[in-house]
């Protein structure tokens, strides 16, 4: 790398006047504490905090020689440069970070522009010392992967196994998102996310939960054979994972990395209150929500119709031929007995009513009984709900809707839903807006105890 003095000279000069004011630091996430992260906005890479790879061994057939030279801070942001520039046997040149720290469970942020064109393969995903434990006897967790030829589609995995024998699994879910078309994650930052529990891995894009792996699809692999794994952020060129370059593909490419924030959990969990609950973060999004059943970002924010603020939700179904459940859920902190309600406003356009007479969108309140349970295992308890849209419903009016219960025995988590429900094919779009869910702090039987007191 090479930095003229000058220019750092200059940088110094900038930073002292302006340096209150410009460094950014991780905002507080309630239930973690920051562990370390890094802004990059220095004049050169902080090797307390990372490894720049020299390495030509390449692994997944990729084409790239990792140089430190291609790895250089610039405008405050990481830069991982991609050429197209034979070196050491190899094509292309790239580059490759790791931590210098290696941590088990946490959670991280990296807020990145991702490099585009065919071939190009980034990746922000952590790795166990495989030096000592070979690949994939300790896992892998992938936060974001993405190919160069597919702008606005990014993928979270885990792969686990063991060596010796040599056996290997994984599981992936892919990710879209909708605001003003579809999200083009070559064009501007977009913040990837993981957080990891002992018993549960979370996937996160922009705020929004779009993945989970647990205990159930790992066959309890988390509870054995995991370890402290460390941040790797690198572009990989070519291989199995895609289509090598060709005559289409531009270059250089640039990887950009804003920040990296990793944050290590509590070791009390503090109780939430449900966030974004008229879905206005960020102008309009599902910033701190849970999607699911989303594959063609049929679960979208929107600013089409909006109750208040600036957006509102919308979800229609998936149109694959078999009956589809899709929409988005957040959790609350609760326990046995307490009263939990529910309310929303939905709207239905008439230019996009509920078709056919299937359709069906409800307001659902689920219990677990282990806090980030999955639905349908022994951590899920039982729902009450209330359809909020259905063929009978009006159009071109907000309606208000409201569900109230006590939690059940054993409840440690309230997660309020909405799900529709497409068996048919059929279209039409819901429109949701003020989403709410709230304990009421009173338990029914204290309830009854200050009727008699009266
Ligand atoms: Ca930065
Ligand atoms: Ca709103």
């Amino acid at each position: 790398m090479v930095c003229p003095l000058r220019k750092l000279t200059l940088a110094v000069f900038v930073l002292t006047l302006f340096a209150g004011p410009i460094l950014a630091q991780p905002p507080a996430i309630p239930g973690y504490d920051v562990a370390w992260y890094d802004e990059f906005s220095g004049s050169s890479i902080d090797t307390n905090k990372w490894i720049v790879i020299n390495t030509n061994q390449t692994t997944n057939n990729s084409l790239q020689d990792y140089l430190p030279s291609q790895v250089y801070l610039s405008n405050g942001n990481l830069v991982i440069k991609s050429e197209d520039i034979p070196s050491r046997g190899l094509p292309y040149r790239s580059g490759q970070v790791f931590s210098t720290s290696a941590q088990q469970y946490g959670r991280w942020d990296v807020r990145a522009k991702l490099p585009g064109t065919r071939g190009m393969w980034p990746a922000i995903w952590l790795l166990p010392d495989v030096g000592q434990n070979p690949w994939p006897s300790q896992g892998e967790i992938d936060i974001m992967e993405n190919r160069g030829d597919e702008p606005t589609i990014t993928s979270s995995a885990f792969h686990w196994g063991t060596n010796p024998p040599f056996v290997h699994h994984f599981v992936f879910a892919n990710q879209q998102s909708f605001r003003n078309g579809l999200e083009n994650y070559h064009d501007g930052f977009h913040v990837y996310s993981a957080e990891w529990d002992p018993d549960q891995i979370r996937f996160y894009v922009d705020g929004v939960h779009h993945y989970t792996v647990s205990q159930y699809a790992v066959n309890e692999f988390f509870d054995t054979q995991s370890a402290p794994m460390q941040l790797i952020i690198n572009t990989a060129i070519g291989g199995d994972f895609l289509d090598n370059p060709d005559g289409t593909t531009v270059w250089p490419q640039y990887f950009e990395v804003d920040y990296v924030y990793v944050y290590q959990k509590q070791a009390t969990e503090t109780s939430q209150t449900i966030e974004n609950p008229g879905f206005d973060e960020n102008n309009f999004s599902l910033s701190k929500w849970t999607t699911f059943g989303n594959p063609i970002a049929n679960v979208r924010a929107s600013t089409q119709h909006v109750r208040d603020g600036s957006g509102a939700l919308k979800v229609f179904g998936q149109f694959n031929s078999s009956t589809n459940y899709s929409g988005l859920e957040q959790a609350l902190t609760v326990q046995p007995g307490l009263e939990i309600v529910a309310s929303c406003d939905r709207f239905i356009a008439s230019n996009d009513s509920i078709n056919g007479t299937s359709n069906r969108c409800v307001l659902k309140i689920d219990y677990y009984r282990k806090r980030n349970g999955i639905f349908g295992t022994a951590d899920y308890i039982s729902s009450i709900e209330t359809t909020i849209a259905d063929t009978n419903s009006p159009n071109d009016v907000w309606d208000n809707f409201e569900i109230r219960g006590n939690a059940p025995a054993e409840t440690v988590e309230a997660r309020l839903a909405v799900v529709f429900i497409q068996p048919n094919n059929e279209g039409g779009a819901v429109h949701v807006d003020n989403l709410d869910l709230k304990r009421t702090g009173v338990s029914g039987l204290r309830l009854r105890q200050f009727d008699t007191n009266r």
